[in-house]
Protein backbone atom coordinates (compact mmCIF):
# COMPACT_ATOMS: atom_id res chain seq x y z
CA UNK A 1 0.00 0.00 0.00
CA UNK A 2 2.79 2.31 0.79
CA UNK A 3 4.00 5.05 -1.62
CA UNK A 4 0.67 4.48 -4.25
CA UNK A 5 -2.20 6.93 -2.89
CA UNK A 6 -1.31 9.80 -4.41
CA UNK A 7 -0.29 8.03 -8.11
CA UNK A 8 -0.90 10.76 -9.87
CA UNK A 9 1.75 13.05 -8.25
CA UNK A 10 5.78 12.89 -8.68
CA UNK A 11 8.17 11.34 -5.80
CA UNK A 12 8.98 14.73 -5.26
CA UNK A 13 7.60 18.02 -4.97
CA UNK A 14 10.92 20.48 -6.39
CA UNK A 15 11.69 24.13 -6.88
CA UNK A 16 10.01 25.03 -10.66
CA UNK A 17 10.66 28.71 -10.11
CA UNK A 18 7.93 32.08 -10.45
CA UNK A 19 7.52 30.73 -13.96
CA UNK A 20 7.09 27.33 -13.75
CA UNK A 21 3.76 26.47 -15.19
CA UNK A 22 3.92 23.21 -13.56
CA UNK A 23 1.37 23.68 -10.80
CA UNK A 24 2.80 20.34 -9.02
CA UNK A 25 6.38 22.48 -8.26
CA UNK A 26 6.99 25.05 -6.24
CA UNK A 27 7.46 28.72 -7.05
CA UNK A 28 8.85 30.02 -4.56
CA UNK A 29 9.61 27.42 -1.93
CA UNK A 30 13.13 26.55 -1.83
CA UNK A 31 14.09 24.47 1.17
CA UNK A 32 17.80 25.37 1.05
CA UNK A 33 17.84 28.85 0.06
CA UNK A 34 19.63 30.75 3.29
CA UNK A 35 17.45 33.55 4.49
CA UNK A 36 18.43 35.61 7.22
CA UNK A 37 21.42 32.41 7.96
CA UNK A 38 19.03 30.30 8.25
CA UNK A 39 18.40 27.32 5.24
CA UNK A 40 14.07 28.75 4.67
CA UNK A 41 12.78 25.23 5.66
CA UNK A 42 14.89 25.84 9.18
CA UNK A 43 12.92 29.00 8.88
CA UNK A 44 9.47 27.68 8.31
CA UNK A 45 10.01 24.58 10.05
CA UNK A 46 6.08 23.21 7.77
CA UNK A 47 4.26 20.63 9.12
CA UNK A 48 1.26 18.86 7.80
CA UNK A 49 -1.59 17.77 9.80
CA UNK A 50 -3.44 14.70 9.62
CA UNK A 51 -6.77 15.78 10.92
CA UNK A 52 -8.10 17.79 8.23
CA UNK A 53 -5.74 16.38 5.55
CA UNK A 54 -6.18 12.65 6.45
CA UNK A 55 -9.02 12.28 8.93
CA UNK A 56 -11.63 14.19 7.58
CA UNK A 57 -14.12 13.08 4.64
CA UNK A 58 -15.04 16.51 3.75
CA UNK A 59 -18.37 16.12 5.32
CA UNK A 60 -20.30 19.81 7.10
CA UNK A 61 -23.58 20.42 9.14
CA UNK A 62 -25.47 19.74 5.99
CA UNK A 63 -24.04 16.81 4.14
CA UNK A 64 -21.50 13.84 4.87
CA UNK A 65 -18.34 12.89 3.33
CA UNK A 66 -17.36 13.82 -0.45
CA UNK A 67 -13.51 12.69 0.21
CA UNK A 68 -12.01 9.98 -1.73
CA UNK A 69 -10.41 8.73 1.61
CA UNK A 70 -10.92 4.86 1.28
CA UNK A 71 -9.87 4.54 4.76
CA UNK A 72 -12.59 6.24 6.43
CA UNK A 73 -15.43 4.10 5.05
CA UNK A 74 -17.82 2.69 6.75
CA UNK A 75 -17.00 -0.95 7.83
CA UNK A 76 -13.36 -0.83 7.07
CA UNK A 77 -11.47 -2.78 9.74
CA UNK A 78 -9.46 -0.71 12.55
CA UNK A 79 -6.51 -2.32 11.48
CA UNK A 80 -6.57 -1.52 8.01
CA UNK A 81 -8.08 1.55 7.82
CA UNK A 82 -4.87 2.70 10.11
CA UNK A 83 -2.50 1.34 7.71
CA UNK A 84 -3.80 2.88 4.80
CA UNK A 85 -4.54 6.13 6.24
CA UNK A 86 -0.56 6.36 7.57
CA UNK A 87 0.69 5.42 4.21
CA UNK A 88 -1.23 7.56 2.42
CA UNK A 89 -0.20 10.38 5.27
CA UNK A 90 3.88 9.61 5.03
CA UNK A 91 3.77 9.30 0.85
CA UNK A 92 1.80 12.98 0.67
CA UNK A 93 4.36 14.42 3.47
CA UNK A 94 7.43 12.55 1.75
CA UNK A 95 6.47 13.56 -1.75
CA UNK A 96 5.66 17.32 -0.20
CA UNK A 97 9.27 17.35 0.87
CA UNK A 98 8.08 19.19 4.43
CA UNK A 99 9.93 18.12 7.38
CA UNK A 100 7.05 17.52 10.06
CA UNK A 101 3.75 16.55 10.58
CA UNK A 102 1.15 16.63 13.70
CA UNK A 103 -1.61 14.80 14.66
CA UNK A 104 -4.60 13.88 17.73
CA UNK A 105 -4.30 10.61 19.01
CA UNK A 106 -7.98 10.31 17.82
CA UNK A 107 -6.72 10.96 14.04
CA UNK A 108 -4.41 8.08 13.89
CA UNK A 109 -6.61 5.38 16.30
CA UNK A 110 -9.84 5.12 17.08
CA UNK A 111 -11.72 5.08 20.25
CA UNK A 112 -12.30 1.36 20.87
CA UNK A 113 -14.84 -0.27 23.27
CA UNK A 114 -12.75 -0.26 26.38
CA UNK A 115 -9.40 1.97 27.53
CA UNK A 116 -7.40 -0.95 27.19
CA UNK A 117 -8.92 -1.75 23.35
CA UNK A 118 -8.14 2.16 22.58
CA UNK A 119 -4.83 1.95 23.82
CA UNK A 120 -4.04 -0.81 21.78
CA UNK A 121 -4.92 0.72 18.79
CA UNK A 122 -3.01 3.79 19.68
CA UNK A 123 0.19 1.58 20.76
CA UNK A 124 -0.23 -0.22 16.97
CA UNK A 125 -0.73 2.98 15.28
CA UNK A 126 2.41 4.63 16.91
CA UNK A 127 4.38 1.83 15.79
CA UNK A 128 3.58 2.12 12.38
CA UNK A 129 4.20 6.20 12.68
CA UNK A 130 7.80 5.57 14.17
CA UNK A 131 8.61 3.31 11.35
CA UNK A 132 7.54 5.53 8.55
CA UNK A 133 9.27 8.92 10.26
CA UNK A 134 12.72 6.19 10.27
CA UNK A 135 12.06 5.96 6.38
CA UNK A 136 11.25 9.34 5.61
CA UNK A 137 13.18 11.26 8.01
CA UNK A 138 9.59 12.72 8.82
CA UNK A 139 9.55 14.38 12.27
CA UNK A 140 6.77 15.50 14.65
CA UNK A 141 6.11 18.77 15.31
CA UNK A 142 3.45 18.61 17.84
CA UNK A 143 1.23 15.52 19.52
CA UNK A 144 -2.01 16.86 21.15
CA UNK A 145 -5.37 14.75 22.82
CA UNK A 146 -8.62 14.79 21.32
CA UNK A 147 -10.62 15.67 24.33
CA UNK A 148 -13.72 17.26 21.99
CA UNK A 149 -15.39 14.75 19.93
CA UNK A 150 -16.52 11.60 22.29
CA UNK A 151 -19.74 12.62 23.96
CA UNK A 152 -18.33 11.94 27.44
CA UNK A 153 -16.28 15.61 26.80
CA UNK A 154 -19.63 17.46 25.98
CA UNK A 155 -19.65 19.51 29.15
CA UNK A 156 -15.96 19.96 28.91
CA UNK A 157 -12.77 17.40 29.49
CA UNK A 158 -10.25 19.15 32.62
CA UNK A 159 -13.73 22.12 33.39
CA UNK A 160 -16.63 19.21 33.02
CA UNK A 161 -18.82 18.85 36.72
CA UNK A 162 -17.90 15.41 36.72
CA UNK A 163 -14.49 14.74 38.08
CA UNK A 164 -14.64 11.13 36.33
CA UNK A 165 -14.17 12.85 33.02
CA UNK A 166 -11.81 15.12 34.83
CA UNK A 167 -9.79 12.06 35.31
CA UNK A 168 -10.73 10.09 31.71
CA UNK A 169 -9.08 12.97 30.00
CA UNK A 170 -5.90 13.21 32.08
CA UNK A 171 -5.26 9.85 31.37
CA UNK A 172 -5.99 10.42 27.68
CA UNK A 173 -3.12 13.23 27.71
CA UNK A 174 -0.57 11.33 29.73
CA UNK A 175 -0.70 8.83 27.42
CA UNK A 176 -0.59 10.91 24.27
CA UNK A 177 2.31 13.09 25.76
CA UNK A 178 4.12 9.84 26.24
CA UNK A 179 3.62 9.11 22.75
CA UNK A 180 5.06 12.45 21.58
CA UNK A 181 7.72 12.11 24.16
CA UNK A 182 8.72 8.32 22.45
CA UNK A 183 7.86 10.02 19.02
CA UNK A 184 10.70 12.72 19.61
CA UNK A 185 7.94 15.65 19.55
CA UNK A 186 9.35 19.26 19.56
CA UNK A 187 6.26 21.03 21.40
CA UNK A 188 2.93 19.15 22.80
CA UNK A 189 -0.27 21.47 22.13
CA UNK A 190 -3.53 21.89 24.65
CA UNK A 191 -6.07 22.96 22.37
CA UNK A 192 -9.31 24.17 25.03
CA UNK A 193 -11.51 21.75 23.07
CA UNK A 194 -15.10 22.28 24.87
CA UNK A 195 -13.14 24.24 27.75
CA UNK A 196 -15.86 26.74 28.18
CA UNK A 197 -19.85 26.98 27.95
CA UNK A 198 -22.83 26.99 26.35
CA UNK A 199 -24.93 29.20 29.29
CA UNK A 200 -23.47 30.86 32.56
CA UNK A 201 -26.82 29.85 33.78
CA UNK A 202 -25.83 26.26 34.50
CA UNK A 203 -21.72 27.51 35.23
CA UNK A 204 -19.86 28.07 38.34
CA UNK A 205 -16.89 30.21 36.27
CA UNK A 206 -14.62 29.93 39.43
CA UNK A 207 -14.95 26.32 39.91
CA UNK A 208 -14.59 25.86 36.39
CA UNK A 209 -11.25 27.83 36.23
CA UNK A 210 -9.88 25.92 39.26
CA UNK A 211 -10.01 22.95 37.51
CA UNK A 212 -8.60 23.62 34.42
CA UNK A 213 -5.34 25.43 36.18
CA UNK A 214 -5.30 22.06 38.07
CA UNK A 215 -5.35 19.87 35.03
CA UNK A 216 -2.75 22.08 33.50
CA UNK A 217 -0.33 21.94 36.41
CA UNK A 218 -0.30 18.17 36.55
CA UNK A 219 0.39 17.96 32.75
CA UNK A 220 3.77 20.23 33.42
CA UNK A 221 4.35 18.06 36.06
CA UNK A 222 4.12 15.05 34.22
CA UNK A 223 6.69 16.33 31.37
CA UNK A 224 9.31 16.82 33.83
CA UNK A 225 8.90 13.28 35.54
CA UNK A 226 9.39 11.80 32.02
CA UNK A 227 11.80 14.10 31.02
CA UNK A 228 9.96 15.43 27.61
CA UNK A 229 12.44 18.18 26.85
CA UNK A 230 9.55 19.90 24.08
CA UNK A 231 7.42 22.97 25.12
CA UNK A 232 4.02 23.04 26.18
CA UNK A 233 1.65 24.81 24.34
CA UNK A 234 -1.94 26.53 24.71
CA UNK A 235 -3.73 26.81 21.71
CA UNK A 236 -6.31 30.17 21.88
CA UNK A 237 -9.65 29.88 20.64
CA UNK A 238 -12.70 32.32 21.45
CA UNK A 239 -15.56 30.28 20.42
CA UNK A 240 -16.65 27.56 18.52
CA UNK A 241 -17.61 24.34 19.75
CA UNK A 242 -19.01 25.95 22.57
CA UNK A 243 -20.35 29.65 22.70
CA UNK A 244 -17.19 31.14 24.95
CA UNK A 245 -13.50 29.02 25.48
CA UNK A 246 -11.44 29.84 27.95
CA UNK A 247 -8.44 30.18 26.16
CA UNK A 248 -10.17 33.30 24.51
CA UNK A 249 -6.65 34.78 22.79
CA UNK A 250 -2.97 35.37 23.96
CA UNK A 251 -4.34 38.28 26.31
CA UNK A 252 -6.99 35.81 28.01
CA UNK A 253 -4.81 32.80 28.10
CA UNK A 254 -1.15 34.83 29.40
CA UNK A 255 -3.19 36.36 32.29
CA UNK A 256 -4.65 32.84 32.93
CA UNK A 257 -1.21 31.38 33.46
CA UNK A 258 0.01 34.14 35.29
CA UNK A 259 -2.69 33.77 37.70
CA UNK A 260 -2.08 30.09 38.09
CA UNK A 261 1.51 30.41 37.86
CA UNK A 262 2.09 28.52 35.34
CA UNK A 263 3.82 31.24 32.99
CA UNK A 264 6.76 29.65 32.91
CA UNK A 265 5.27 26.57 31.61
CA UNK A 266 3.48 27.15 28.82
CA UNK A 267 3.63 29.24 25.58
CA UNK A 268 1.01 29.49 23.01
CA UNK A 269 0.21 28.12 19.41
CA UNK A 270 -1.68 31.16 17.46
CA UNK A 271 -4.30 30.21 14.71
CA UNK A 272 -5.00 32.75 12.19
CA UNK A 273 -8.68 31.55 12.21
CA UNK A 274 -8.99 32.04 16.01
CA UNK A 275 -7.59 35.43 15.90
CA UNK A 276 -10.10 37.14 13.47
CA UNK A 277 -13.19 35.04 15.19
CA UNK A 278 -11.62 36.49 18.44
CA UNK A 279 -12.09 40.10 16.60
CA UNK A 280 -8.48 40.63 16.04
CA UNK A 281 -5.45 40.67 13.50
CA UNK A 282 -3.29 37.00 12.97
CA UNK A 283 -0.78 39.76 13.10
CA UNK A 284 -2.31 41.31 16.63
CA UNK A 285 -2.22 38.01 18.13
CA UNK A 286 1.44 36.94 17.22
CA UNK A 287 2.77 40.66 18.39
CA UNK A 288 1.24 40.20 21.79
CA UNK A 289 2.32 36.42 22.70
CA UNK A 290 5.89 37.66 21.45
CA UNK A 291 5.35 40.89 23.49
CA UNK A 292 4.06 39.14 26.19
CA UNK A 293 7.00 36.52 26.05
CA UNK A 294 4.68 33.63 25.22
CA UNK A 295 5.27 32.67 21.72
CA UNK A 296 5.61 29.59 20.40
CA UNK A 297 3.99 28.32 17.63
CA UNK A 298 1.51 28.54 14.56
CA UNK A 299 -1.55 26.60 12.79
CA UNK A 300 -1.30 28.64 9.52
CA UNK A 301 -4.95 29.02 8.06
CA UNK A 302 -7.12 31.87 6.94
CA UNK A 303 -11.05 32.42 7.51
CA UNK A 304 -13.51 34.18 5.53
CA UNK A 305 -14.29 37.94 5.82
CA UNK A 306 -17.75 37.39 4.83
CA UNK A 307 -18.88 34.64 7.45
CA UNK A 308 -18.17 34.67 11.23
CA UNK A 309 -16.79 30.27 11.58
CA UNK A 310 -13.82 28.52 11.59
CA UNK A 311 -13.51 28.04 8.37
CA UNK A 312 -9.82 26.74 8.29
CA UNK A 313 -8.91 27.69 4.49
CA UNK A 314 -5.58 27.73 3.12
CA UNK A 315 -3.72 30.52 3.87
CA UNK A 316 -3.10 32.70 0.47
CA UNK A 317 -2.61 36.24 1.36
CA UNK A 318 0.98 37.84 1.28
CA UNK A 319 0.25 41.04 2.70
CA UNK A 320 -1.45 39.40 5.97
CA UNK A 321 1.24 36.92 6.57
CA UNK A 322 4.26 39.01 5.39
CA UNK A 323 3.54 41.05 8.76
CA UNK A 324 2.83 38.24 11.35
CA UNK A 325 6.29 36.69 9.64
CA UNK A 326 7.90 40.21 10.06
CA UNK A 327 6.89 40.17 14.02
CA UNK A 328 8.34 36.43 14.38
CA UNK A 329 11.60 36.93 12.62
CA UNK A 330 12.23 40.18 14.59
CA UNK A 331 12.03 38.30 17.65
CA UNK A 332 14.53 35.54 16.48
CA UNK A 333 12.19 33.27 14.51
CA UNK A 334 11.13 29.86 16.08
CA UNK A 335 12.52 27.78 18.35
CA UNK A 336 10.66 24.54 19.09
CA UNK A 337 7.59 25.85 17.06
CA UNK A 338 7.01 25.96 13.48
CA UNK A 339 4.39 26.88 10.66
CA UNK A 340 1.53 24.02 10.98
CA UNK A 341 -0.86 23.70 8.08
CA UNK A 342 -4.46 23.36 10.00
CA UNK A 343 -6.17 24.49 6.97
CA UNK A 344 -9.05 21.95 5.30
CA UNK A 345 -9.79 21.72 1.56
CA UNK A 346 -13.03 22.86 0.48
CA UNK A 347 -15.54 20.53 0.36
CA UNK A 348 -15.92 20.44 -3.27
CA UNK A 349 -12.30 20.04 -3.86
CA UNK A 350 -12.77 16.06 -4.57
CA UNK A 351 -9.19 14.68 -6.20
CA UNK A 352 -6.81 13.46 -4.40
CA UNK A 353 -4.20 15.72 -6.24
CA UNK A 354 -6.24 18.54 -4.56
CA UNK A 355 -4.21 18.10 -1.26
CA UNK A 356 -1.31 18.82 -3.07
CA UNK A 357 -2.50 21.98 -4.77
CA UNK A 358 -3.69 23.60 -1.39
CA UNK A 359 -0.35 23.02 0.00
CA UNK A 360 1.95 24.01 -2.63
CA UNK A 361 -0.17 26.91 -2.75
CA UNK A 362 -0.12 27.77 0.89
CA UNK A 363 3.69 26.96 1.25
CA UNK A 364 4.40 29.16 -1.74
CA UNK A 365 2.16 32.09 0.10
CA UNK A 366 4.64 31.49 3.28
CA UNK A 367 7.80 30.75 1.55
CA UNK A 368 6.96 34.83 -0.22
CA UNK A 369 5.56 35.93 3.10
CA UNK A 370 9.07 34.87 4.62
CA UNK A 371 11.31 36.58 1.83
CA UNK A 372 9.57 40.08 2.33
CA UNK A 373 9.53 39.74 6.36
CA UNK A 374 13.37 39.26 6.24
CA UNK A 375 13.75 42.03 3.79
CA UNK A 376 11.67 44.04 6.20
CA UNK A 377 14.55 42.97 9.09
CA UNK A 378 17.43 43.65 6.97
CA UNK A 379 16.10 46.85 6.01
CA UNK A 380 14.63 47.72 9.70
CA UNK A 381 11.74 49.31 7.80
CA UNK A 382 9.10 49.13 10.73
CA UNK A 383 12.13 49.28 13.25
CA UNK A 384 13.70 52.33 13.17
CA UNK A 385 10.27 54.13 13.01
CA UNK A 386 9.01 52.47 15.99
CA UNK A 387 12.51 53.32 17.94
CA UNK A 388 12.18 56.79 16.72
CA UNK A 389 8.76 56.69 17.81
CA UNK A 390 9.94 55.53 21.76
CA UNK A 391 12.84 57.47 21.72
CA UNK A 392 11.43 59.95 24.75
CA UNK A 393 11.08 57.51 26.96
CA UNK A 394 15.03 57.28 27.09
CA UNK A 395 15.09 60.42 28.11
CA UNK A 396 15.17 62.51 31.55
CA UNK A 397 11.52 62.51 32.24
CA UNK A 398 10.48 58.86 30.77
CA UNK A 399 12.73 57.54 32.68
CA UNK A 400 12.08 59.03 35.86
CA UNK A 401 8.64 57.92 35.17
CA UNK A 402 9.41 54.44 34.28
CA UNK A 403 11.65 53.52 37.37
CA UNK A 404 8.97 54.99 40.13
CA UNK A 405 11.03 58.31 40.79
CA UNK A 406 8.56 60.31 40.21
CA UNK A 407 4.64 60.96 41.62
CA UNK A 408 1.61 61.97 40.42
CA UNK A 409 1.99 65.55 42.00
CA UNK A 410 5.67 65.65 40.80
CA UNK A 411 4.26 65.14 37.54
CA UNK A 412 0.96 67.98 38.12
CA UNK A 413 4.08 70.79 39.44
CA UNK A 414 6.01 70.39 36.10
CA UNK A 415 2.89 70.85 34.11
CA UNK A 416 1.47 73.39 35.97
CA UNK A 417 4.65 74.91 35.62
CA UNK A 418 4.54 74.76 32.30
CA UNK A 419 7.73 73.21 31.67
CA UNK A 420 6.12 70.14 30.41
CA UNK A 421 4.07 71.31 27.27
CA UNK A 422 3.64 67.99 24.77
CA UNK A 423 3.61 68.72 20.91
CA UNK A 424 1.26 65.64 19.54
CA UNK A 425 3.98 63.98 16.54
CA UNK A 426 2.38 62.25 13.38
CA UNK A 427 1.85 58.63 13.61
CA UNK A 428 2.74 58.05 9.77
CA UNK A 429 0.39 54.81 9.58
CA UNK A 430 -0.09 55.58 5.74
CA UNK A 431 3.60 56.47 5.47
CA UNK A 432 4.61 53.39 7.31
CA UNK A 433 2.02 51.08 5.18
CA UNK A 434 3.27 52.47 2.01
CA UNK A 435 6.71 51.14 2.98
CA UNK A 436 5.13 47.75 4.07
CA UNK A 437 3.86 47.68 0.29
CA UNK A 438 7.07 48.82 -1.65
CA UNK A 439 8.55 45.84 0.20
CA UNK A 440 5.80 43.32 -0.77
CA UNK A 441 6.05 44.52 -4.70
CA UNK A 442 9.87 44.88 -4.27
CA UNK A 443 10.28 41.36 -3.10
CA UNK A 444 9.26 40.03 -7.32
CA UNK A 445 12.29 42.02 -8.19
CA UNK A 446 14.52 40.27 -5.16
CA UNK A 447 12.88 36.85 -6.49
CA UNK A 448 13.78 37.28 -9.97
CA UNK A 449 17.57 38.89 -9.27
CA UNK A 450 18.01 35.61 -7.50
CA UNK A 451 16.47 33.84 -10.30
CA UNK A 452 18.71 34.91 -12.77
CA UNK A 453 21.81 34.36 -11.02
CA UNK A 454 21.32 31.33 -10.26
CA UNK A 455 20.77 30.14 -14.32
C1 LIG B 1 -9.63 23.56 16.37
C2 LIG B 1 -8.21 23.55 16.65
C3 LIG B 1 -7.60 22.18 16.73
C4 LIG B 1 -6.26 22.19 17.41
C5 LIG B 1 -5.75 20.84 17.78
O1 LIG B 1 -10.23 24.56 16.00
O2 LIG B 1 -7.58 24.33 15.68
O3 LIG B 1 -7.53 21.60 15.48
O4 LIG B 1 -5.28 22.82 16.62
O5 LIG B 1 -6.63 20.19 18.63
CA1 LIG C 1 -5.43 24.70 15.35
CA1 LIG D 1 -9.37 26.39 13.34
Amino acid sequence: MSGDFFSDVPARITYGGPDSSDPLAYAVYQPDREVLGKRMEDQLRIAVCLWHSFNWPGSDVFGVGTFDRPWLTAGVDVATASRAKLDAAFEFIDKLNVPFFTFHDRDVAPEGRTYAETSANLDASVDQIERHMARTGARLLWGTANLFTHPRYAAGAATNPDPEVFAYAAAQVKTMLEVTHRLRGENYVLWGGREGYETLLNTDLRQEEAQFARFLALVAEHKHRIGFKGTLLIEPKPQEPTKHQYDYDVAAVVGFLQRHDLASEYRLNLEANHATLAGHSFHHEVASAIALGAFGSIDVNRGDYQNGWDTDQFPNSVDELSLALYETLAAGGFTTGGFNFDAKLRRQSLSRTDLFHAHIAGIDTLARSLLVAADMVERRTLESARKARYAPWSGELGAAIQSGSVTLADLERRVASGEIDPRPRSGQQELLEGLVNRRIWAADRTRERATKKAE
